[in-house]
């Protein structure tokens, strides 16, 4: 315990106060080469560092929201093109009875506008989420076994143009996309050492062997040498900074958790660039500057391959994401400044999406850990005060003096971001309704612990549909489908299947996709594992991303064999009423079984306990109340 505790320090750890004894880490030099063979990406000029560099030649701006950026709009026109192959295989399994789906693609693939355009949208809710998320990616991506037989719906991945995370979820996202569009069975067949071993929590790091050659003393003592290095080059950290760290040693596939991957550097890559996978994004709120609660009206920002921003009136402006980090004044960099490259750290961005979980870090006393971390983050937990100990700082704030000078963003000095959850919208739907992104449907997995026994209720997209009701507000202008109170969702059963919300299209403020809502469901595994539960065995791993694959697919169709048929109409949609097609029949019995009806039942429900569809061996028992209750005040906190 002396020999760790000399190694750490417990003053340096806090990355608060300069650490001018810390050396270097030596073994990275080592590694580096293994790791460039890995990966494609990892393009940080320093590690976890942010570093000086000179602005190009022409120096990076801030541009408004008024536009998606010409970076997305030229790769839209690529990714569009190569979802009508993927689409027309989907359809080849995916049948409608008297229609031919694969032939209406073909018709109308030289209209990009008449095309169905796909997006996917992955909730929070911590490991939960991003085990049943997984599942659900998992049915939905072509190189899944099996997954293109009949009464699956794997090819549906291939034919999206969006892919969308949040917090848990955005885990999920980065494990995706960091490690080059790596399949949910690849990340599952990792062994010892490796990613996706949850296994081993956060608070004792990776396992040695595979990838890793640390043991737990080395991983904190990595940490800290990373959030204290940025300290030390100037720039303020906070608990996000060794959150994040201490993700990616459990998502990102290369050595040390990978502290040279940024997430910009997902559009450097030639497949990204080709346009064969979807985009992803990463949803973040911000918290308003003078509020401590983060309510329906704060800003929610997006994290995409270029840019960092929001299209709320708040904001409404992008800035590059490469270069965030550096000091922006009116959207410019001043002459007398240079660029700053190396902020947007892959881990930082999923860490800033998911500040809940600085809560996992606030539980420290509660886990076996030697006594000496304990002291040690209480510390920096101390020295951060409670009001910032769920936010991740962005400081410079690159919409410093921007555009709309009479935001209370416009004076910050620094921008404040938390869990894009907290603002109960814990489906990432915001940069998917925007009009300009012209979405036609939605395929929304929901994982939230919004009731007593952490099933979904539909609060997350109560919460979407009562702020797009502010049009002329905080909404700016989007629009979406109108949504039942929580006790509808209950009582109706809407979060026991999936449901479809905006049928409809006239029963709308305005344009808006539809939304194939997928609660989080117990087919055969209780998949309502704890928000707060840090470790998962590779058993329990596997079993609840098997849930979710059959949450996606209705136990492959075994609960409703006209699913998959349901879920092609879905997709056809908004783009039979542009082409003036008529909806088949086939169509029109799966909308009036899955549409919602407008039918509202707001009595209070008892508590909502669902049992397992298939029945069959369980790995668990549902939570029970007195361990819910343990988690209970955080719960009333965290609506995740
Ligand atoms: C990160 O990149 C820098 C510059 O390319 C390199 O010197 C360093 O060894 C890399 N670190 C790791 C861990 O790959
Ligand atoms: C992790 O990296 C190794 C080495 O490059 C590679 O063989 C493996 O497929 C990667 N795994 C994932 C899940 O990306
Ligand atoms: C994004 O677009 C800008 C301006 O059109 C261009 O300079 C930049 O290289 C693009 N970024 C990427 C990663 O392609
Ligand atoms: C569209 O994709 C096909 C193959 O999927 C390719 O042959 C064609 O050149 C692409 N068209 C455009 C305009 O990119
Ligand atoms: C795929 O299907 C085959 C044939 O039904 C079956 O033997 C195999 O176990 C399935 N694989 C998976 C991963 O479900
Ligand atoms: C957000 O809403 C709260 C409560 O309604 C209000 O006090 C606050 O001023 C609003 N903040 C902004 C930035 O509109
Ligand atoms: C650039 O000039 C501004 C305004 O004079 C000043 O506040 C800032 O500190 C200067 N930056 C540097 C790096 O010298
Ligand atoms: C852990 O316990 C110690 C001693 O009771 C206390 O001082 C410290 O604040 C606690 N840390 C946290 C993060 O709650
Ligand atoms: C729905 O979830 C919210 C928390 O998100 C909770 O406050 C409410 O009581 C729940 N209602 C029902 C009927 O489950
Ligand atoms: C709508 O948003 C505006 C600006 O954000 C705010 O001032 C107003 O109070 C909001 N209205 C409602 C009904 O929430
Ligand atoms: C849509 O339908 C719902 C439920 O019937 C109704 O309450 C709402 O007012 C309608 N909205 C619009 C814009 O038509
Ligand atoms: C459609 C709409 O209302 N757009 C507005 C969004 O916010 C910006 C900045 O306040 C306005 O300029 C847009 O008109």
């Amino acid at each position: 315990m002396r020999f760790l505790d000399a190694i750490l320090g417990s003053v340096a750890l806090a990355g608060l106060l300069p650490d001018t004894t810390a050396t270097p880490l030596d073994s990275l030099a080592a590694d580096a080469a293994v790791e460039v063979a890995r990966r494609a990406l990892p393009n940080a000029p320093n590690g976890y560092t942010p570093v000086n560099v000179s602005c190009p030649e022409s120096r990076p701006t801030l541009r408004s929201a008024t536009a998606l950026s010409p970076n997305e709009t030229s790769w839209l026109e690529k990714r569009r093109n190569n979802t009508i192959q993927p689409m027309k295989d989907f359809f080849g399994h995916v049948t409608v009875a008297n229609f031919d789906a694969a032939g209406y693609i073909d018709k109308v693939s030289n209209n990009a506008s008449a095309l169905p355009n796909i997006a996917i949208a992955v909730s929070g809710g911590g490991y939960r989420a991003l085990m049943n998320g997984a599942g659900t990616i998992k049915a939905f991506d072509s190189r899944t076994e099996n997954a293109t037989a009949s009464g699956h719906l794997g090819g549906l991945l291939q034919s999206a143009t969006y892919l969308a995370g949040l917090s848990g979820g955005s885990w999920l996202v980065g494990s995706i996309y960091v490690n080059n569009f790596s399949s949910i069975s690849a990340l599952q067949a990792e062994t010892v050492g490796s990613v996706w071993e949850f296994g081993n929590s956060i608070f004792e790091g990776p396992d040695e062997g595979g990838l890793q050659i640390l043991d737990s003393a080395d991983y904190f003592k990595q940490i800290r040498d990373a959030v204290a290095g940025k300290a030390d080059a100037g720039f303020s950290t906070s608990i996000t900074d060794y959150w994040g760290r201490a993700l990616s040693y459990q998502l990102i596939n290369a050595t040390d958790g990978g502290p040279n991957y940024t997430w910009s550097s997902i559009a450097l890559t030639q497949d990204f660039q080709d346009g064969n996978m979807p985009m992803p994004i990463v949803v973040s709120d911000g918290r308003n500057p003078g509020e401590l609660l983060i309510g329906s009206n704060a800003t929610v920002f997006e994290f995409n391959p270029w840019e960092f921003g929001s299209f709320d009136p708040t904001i409404y402006g992008f800035a590059p994401l490469e270069y965030l980090g550096t000091k922006f004044v009116d959207g410019k960099v001043p002459n007398n400044e240079t660029c700053v490259r190396g902020f947007d750290n892959a881990g930082y961005v999923m860490g800033t999406s998911s500040t809940l979980f600085n809560q996992f870090l606030l539980q420290i006393n509660s886990t076996s850990l030697p006594s000496f971390l304990k002291d040690i983050f209480s510390k920096i937990l101390e020295d951060l005060g409670r009001d910032n100990e769920d936010i991740a700082e962005y400081r410079p704030n690159p919409f410093y003096e921007f555009a709309n000078r009479s935001s209370p963003y416009a004076s910050q000095q620094s921008l404040n971001m938390v869990d894009g959850g907290e603002d109960l919208e814990n489906i990432p739907l915001h940069p998917l309704i925007q009009p300009e992104r012209h979405v036609d449907v939605i395929f929304a997995v929901d994982s939230s612990a919004d009731t007593t026994y952490s099933w979904p209720n539909g609060t997350s997209l109560v919460a979407t549909y009562e702020r797009s009701l502010n049009r002329t507000g905080i909404a700016n202008g989007t629009a979406f489908p109108a949504i039942p109170d929580q006790n509808t969702f209950v009582n109706l059963g809407l979060n026991t299947r999936p449901t479809f919300f905006g049928c409809n299209s006239s029963n709308m403020t305005g344009p808006s996709p539809l939304i194939v809502y997928l609660p989080n469901y117990p087919y055969m595994e209780f998949s309502n594992v704890s928000t707060f539960d840090p470790s998962y065995d590779n058993t329990q791993r596997d079993a609840i991303i098997l849930n979710g694959y059959n949450v996606a697919t209705m136990a492959n169709a075994t609960r409703d064999s006209n699913w998959p048929t349901c879920v092609a109409c879905a997709i056809l949609s908004r783009s039979m009423e542009r082409t003036n097609t008529a909806v088949p029949d086939n169509c029109t019995q799966c909308f009036s079984k899955y549409c919602w009806n407008g039918t509202v039942d707001s009595r209070t429900p008892s508590d909502f306990e669902p049992l397992r569809l298939l029945g069959g061996a369980s790995l668990a028992v549902p939570p029970t109340s007195m361990l819910m209750a343990a988690f209970a005040a955080a719960a009333v906190f965290l609506a995740a």
